[in-house]
């Protein structure tokens, strides 16, 4: 359980519901989230944080963390994460910061969401601010229910989020590395960052564990009890429609095995199923792309840095997109 002493958490209402209902989860969301909180309301209830930066009073942290969050159309999700987040990242007697990523979309043609190209900004302009030690990649959605649950950078890549309530708390596949990590400064620059070519949803997580893993890290996880989240209920965003190239770990062993034939019915599927090959294939390159494609090769225009009470908001634009 949530180990903050405090009623009412997520943790405790979530394990009065009955499993495996969707209404039941919303309704219950509904109830904890989306009440009428306001931004001044999060703000009184932080006061030692500001522009977006807190450091414990009476002692040294071992680590300076940056939160990075990329970001956009999810004003709501944001104002409960920093109501959670601020907390429980001060519990933990850290030295942190936290970036919100926002993409903007003036340019023609910049329409998808990128989260990881926007991970890759707020790790080059947090850089510039200050020499953070640690990174925490966060999901703007994603609760954490479990104070031992340590935001900070250990010698291997960190993942944080064992399971969480919409899957059943387990974790979704081996090899997953989505939805929070922790890289150290060192570690995520060893890899070259993010890949900038996931345009839409899925796949920018899996090119990540691949860049680890050439790199002879090896990824690392709290215990189950501990890796909780509560996801704030969500349907798929416009703008971030699924990337359909992206790894199907399971349509790749086929195909490994049968080639695409072995896969494929309908004419559909088959399309789709190209389209996968297409992207299994990009996957397949990492080991010989991740060098120009990355940190080294973020091209962006910078709009805005803002400093709020409690975050700091990097807004950018993307030239270029599918
Ligand atoms: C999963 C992963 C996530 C990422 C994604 C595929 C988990 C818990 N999370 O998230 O890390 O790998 O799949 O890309 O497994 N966002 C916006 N506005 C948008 C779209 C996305 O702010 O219009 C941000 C936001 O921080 C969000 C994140 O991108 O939490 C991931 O998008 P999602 O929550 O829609 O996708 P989800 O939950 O399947
Ligand atoms: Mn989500």
């Amino acid at each position: 359980g949530n180990v903050s002493g405090k009623k009412g958490t997520v943790t405790d209402e979530a394990a009065l519901l009955p499993a495996g209902s969707m209404s039941r989860v919303q309704t219950l969301q509904e109830r904890l989230f989306l009440v009428d909180l306001t931004l001044e309301e999060v703000q009184a209830e932080n006061p030692k944080v500001h522009r977006g930066r807190y450091h414990p009073e009476e002692c040294r942290a071992s680590q300076r963390v940056a939160i990075l969050i990329p970001h956009r159309n999810r004003e709501k999700h944001l104002l409960y994460l920093l109501k959670h987040l601020h907390p429980f990242l001060q519990r933990q007697q850290l030295e942190y910061g936290v970036y919100i990523i926002h993409q903007e979309n003036a340019m023609a043609g910049s329409k998808k969401f990128n989260r990881a190209k926007l991970l890759n900004v707020g790790y080059l302009e947090a850089l510039k601010e200050e020499n953070w030690d640690c990174f925490i990649f966060h999901d703007v959605d994603l609760v954490p229910e479990n104070d031992l649950n340590l935001y900070k950078c250990e010698d291997q890549p960190k993942h944080l989020v064992v399971g969480r309530n919409s899957t059943g708390y387990r974790l979704r596949y081996s090899g997953y590395f989505g939805g929070v990590t922790a890289l150290s400064r060192e570690q995520f620059f060893k890899v070259n960052g993010f890949s900038n070519n996931y345009w839409g949803w899925g796949g920018e997580d899996d090119d990540l564990r691949l860049r680890v893993e050439l790199h002879k890290m090896k990824i690392i996880r709290p215990l189950l009890a501990v890796g909780k989240y509560t996801m704030i209920f969500h349907k798929r965003d416009q703008g971030n429609e699924v990337n359909i190239e992206r790894l199907g770990l399971t349509a790749y062993s086929t195909l490994l095995i049968n080639g695409p034939q072995g896969l494929t019915q309908t004419r559909e599927h088959q399309a789709v199923i190209g389209v996968h090959y297409l992207r299994m294939k990009l996957l397949h390159q990492v080991s010989q792309v991740w060098k120009t494609d990355g940190l080294s090769s973020c091209d962006y225009k910078l709009l805005s840095v803002d400093y709020n009470p409690l975050y700091i908001n990097i807004t950018v634009d993307f030239w270029s997109g599918p």
